[in-house]
């Protein structure tokens, strides 16, 4: 080896030696592939193991390390951390709101007892654990515009009810035993290339693929006014890794705080889809979803980030229209 390339071969030693060693559950979601990509383009395919239960296209395999991890088995949990000496977890697994509420027994087991498995897992080899929550975690007791970090959180459903034991029971480990434990609310996420899955929210998503159909109508769930908080996923994958990996501990005043970027109401939405999409035309036939988004924060004052940790969104609603049809556009060409 020359002496330059022993150089290199030793500071990606000294690079990947300091790198976190990520743990991802519930990967194959909106959230896990984006944030994965990103997480190893900053420290390096090996140190960031993509996880799920589902078997993911072949692609997949080649990025780096892909590995079935099922949260309720805490043996197969305790396994994955020991054999990729994991130091930190990323616990995305969970059903939303909407699909929690057609299977509440599943919901109680993913989102409740997996919680406990991860908690566990996280306590025993002190690892870093982040579980993001949601603005699913308020309802119709808590203040709507605008929603502020600290209040009353009495949620109805499943999804909810699991979110605010999450942000409870991480917050409990960690005055009780120490436990790194973050949690980020979020709203609403957006992205061209994911699909989110049984969502209340998830109209967002579908109105930019039916914008691409000429004679396609969108057929809107929720009522034309249902403002809700909403966030494109770049804003969301950059607000996980700049609170769990460039915020230290100590910056933090408390474990749980919002983010938001935007809101708009299905109407608003349509409306700026037409500046693209003259055409677009939207029906609107309301579904039990509606009961849901109406319990929900219409805006969400995310100051408390913004301040103790230097969140910043980039994406406002016509940055999002621009980028997810310049997304779509790229996927489809
Ligand atoms: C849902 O609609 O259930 C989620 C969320 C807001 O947490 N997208």
């Amino acid at each position: 080896v020359t002496k330059t390339g022993l150089t290199a071969v030793m500071s990606q030693r000294l690079c990947s030696s300091s790198a976190p060693r990520v743990l991802i559950t519930g990967s194959m979601g909106q959230l896990g592939y984006p944030l994965a990509k990103k997480l190893r383009a900053r420290f390096g395919n090996e140190n960031v193991v993509v996880s799920d239960i589902v078997k993911p296209l072949p692609q997949v395999y080649k990025e780096g390390p892909y590995v079935f991890a099922d949260i309720l088995d805490f043996k197969n949990l305790q396994e994955k951390v020991v054999a990729y000496q994991i130091d930190t977890i990323i616990h995305f697994s969970a059903l939303l709101s909407a699909i929690g509420e057609q299977n509440t027994p599943l919901a109680m087991r993913v989102n409740i007892e997996g919680l406990h498995n991860i908690l566990e897992v996280s306590r025993q080899y002190r690892l870093k654990l982040f579980v993001p929550s949601t603005i699913g975690a308020f309802g119709p007791d808590s203040p709507r515009n605008p929603t502020p970090d600290l209040t009353i959180q009495r949620p109805r459903t499943i999804y909810g009810v699991s979110k605010v034991h999450a942000e409870l029971m991480g917050e409990y480990y960690h005055y009780k035993f120490g436990l790194d434990f973050r949690s980020l609310r979020f709203p609403g996420v957006i992205s061209a290339d994911t699909q989110p899955g049984g969502g209340t929210t998830d109209y967002a998503v579908e109105m930019f693929h039916d914008a691409l159909h000429p004679n396609c109508t969108h057929k809107c769930y929720l009522s034309p006014d249902t403002r809700l908080p909403m966030m494109y996923v770049d804003d969301t994958v950059d607000s996980i890794e700049r609170f769990v990996f460039d915020t230290t501990s100590d910056q933090l005043s408390r474990r749980t705080f919002n983010v938001a970027a935007m809101s708009f109401t299905p109407e608003e939405l349509a409306g700026e889809i037409r500046k693209h999409f003259p055409q677009f035309r939207v029906d609107y036939k309301v579904d039990e979803r509606q009961l849901i988004a109406d319990s929900w924060p219409q805006v969400f004052d995310d100051s408390g980030s913004r301040k103790e940790w230097g969140w910043n969104h980039e994406y406002d609603m016509e940055g999002l229209v621009n980028v997810m049809f310049a997304k779509l556009n790229e996927i489809h060409a």
